[in-house]
């Protein structure tokens, strides 16, 4: 390894060796990309290493709320603006009770290079709270929401940070916190949020973008590798915004779908009916436990979807970080996988990873594969400054077109450095990091 590179891994366990989520992020990209800098001895004068992996600014505050029977809690919340090379900090809030500051800063260091892969102007950042929606109210979720925003709202705009969704926060999330900046801020931005329902100035196809954008770089993976008409049998971790639309893409895709799961288990089922999987998890909010005996069919169990024995040849992991270990990756390739993609921001460690290499599992990466979330953010960005909203039609073509560079840019990084092509973690990584150093070293002291 590059020893420029093994001296900054060092320095940053030194000083950061609690966040170990954050130290799993920058390690995979930073030793995926020690060749570029045996190339450029410069970017070690330069520091670049050091500035990259110190966010711009990380933001923690106290978020008291009052639950529905007037009881008073205090949760955390957070906003890491990591890099803004490339334009204002964009990235969503995740409300789960495992959020800290070493987990915000490991996604908002992905979304760092996510951002710059899309060509669009953004910079990264992250955000959330430890807050655990789960089982509250309405109401408490509002009220939580303009708690959290009572403070946020100082430090976003629609030129400096824009947040969205991720983990637990969704349309209704957005709604309220999305209200209540408008009210401290006496005026209308509507692009200081994406994410917005489609009624008040948000766009078209942002729902479905992550799964609809994972589907169409899966089927440019299929392509590139000689599969192009294959339908394939596919499984799919998690049940929430990523997960149901990448469902439905590869449905729409002729393909089959035959799994999926939540936190506590997962379903099994040859026929399996999308619309009852919407009706629990965005309508009823309830566990996927319930599923076959809403539809009729299918099987539930409690576990997770990776340790089962079932046969398919493409896994879609879009639930949460480290599912995915070295055990669950041999399982899967026993099972038949021979691809996976990401929804999720680094479901697979780096031992699942390892196991993808040694035996030839086609592997899309999430700051490639889930690029196109955060890439209609930025459309919807663009909408909102030029007051006008495109058609459904439309913004999925710019999307479509957004996932196939992307898997362009991975397969031409890989080529200008004489790796195989079919490595799209060192592509999608060469790619992202490439454009970042050269905005910051054209900018100075950055
Ligand atoms: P949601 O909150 O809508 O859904 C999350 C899903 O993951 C739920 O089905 C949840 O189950 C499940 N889940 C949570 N924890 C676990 C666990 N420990 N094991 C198994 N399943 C679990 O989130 P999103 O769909 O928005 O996000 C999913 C992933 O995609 C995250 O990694 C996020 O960072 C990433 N992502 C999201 C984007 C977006 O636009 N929303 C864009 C790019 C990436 P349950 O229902 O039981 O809680
Ligand atoms: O991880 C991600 O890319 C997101 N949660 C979406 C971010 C965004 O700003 O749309």
């Amino acid at each position: 390894m590059n020893t420029y590179v093994e001296r900054v891994l060092q320095e940053l366990k030194e000083k950061n060796g609690h966040e170990k989520e954050f130290i799993q992020a920058v390690e995979e990209v930073l030793t995926s990309t020690s060749i570029v800098f045996d190339l450029h001895p410069l970017y070690e004068q330069k520091a670049i290493l050091e500035r990259l992996v110190e966010p711009e600014r990380s933001i923690q505050f106290k978020v008291p709320w009052m639950d529905d029977h007037g009881r008073y809690h205090v949760n955390r919340g957070y906003r890491v603006q990591f890099n803004s090379a490339l334009g204002p900090y964009k990235g969503g809030l995740r409300f789960h009770p495992s959020v800290n500051l070493g987990i915000l800063k490991f996604l908002g260091f992905e979304q760092i290079f996510k951002n710059a892969l899309t060509t669009l102007p953004i910079g990264g950042g992250k955000g959330g709270s430890d807050f655990d929606p789960k089982g509250k109210s309405d109401e408490e979720i509002m009220r939580f929401c303009q708690s959290f925003m009572t403070e946020l709202y100082r430090h976003i705009g629609p030129d400096t940070d824009v947040p969205a969704g991720d983990m637990g926060v969704g349309a209704r999330e957005v709604g309220f916190l999305y209200g209540y900046y408008k009210r401290l801020q006496g005026m209308t931005q509507p692009g200081v949020f994406t994410g917005k329902g489609v009624g008040y100035g948000g766009s078209l196809v942002r729902k479905e973008a992550t799964g609809y954008g994972l589907v169409y770089f899966v089927q440019e993976m299929l392509k590139a590798n000689g599969f192009g008409n294959y339908k394939p049998r596919v499984v799919i971790s998690g049940s929430g915004n990523v997960a149901i639309y990448a469902a439905e893409k590869a449905l729409q895709s002729g393909w089959k779908v035959i799994a999926m799961s939540d936190s506590k288990g997962y379903i099994i089922d040859e026929h399996l009916d999308l619309n009852w999987i919407k009706q629990i998890k965005e309508v009823e909010r309830r566990s996927l436990s319930y599923y076959p005996n809403y539809a009729g069919h299918g099987e539930y169990h409690e576990g997770s979807l990776y340790d089962a024995h079932i046969n398919y040849d493409i896994a879609l992991p879009c639930a949460t970080q480290n599912e995915i270990d070295g055990i669950r990756a041999r399982n899967m390739y026993a099972c038949g996988c021979r691809l996976v993609a990401e929804g999720a921001n680094m479901p697979s460690n780096q031992e699942a990873i390892d196991v993808y290499m040694t035996n030839g599992i086609l592997y899309g990466p999430g700051k490639a594969a889930n690029a196109g979330g955060v890439a209609t953010s930025a459309l919807e960005m663009a909408q909102n400054s030029m007051r006008l909203m495109w058609s459904s039609e439309e913004v999925d073509a710019r999307l479509h077109d957004i996932m196939i560079q992307i898997h362009e840019q991975c397969v031409q990084a890989c080529l200008k450095y004489g790796i195989d092509p079919r490595n799209y973690l060192v592509g999608a990584n060469i790619a992202g990091l490439e454009r970042v150093i050269d905005a910051m070293m054209a900018q100075g002291d950055y």
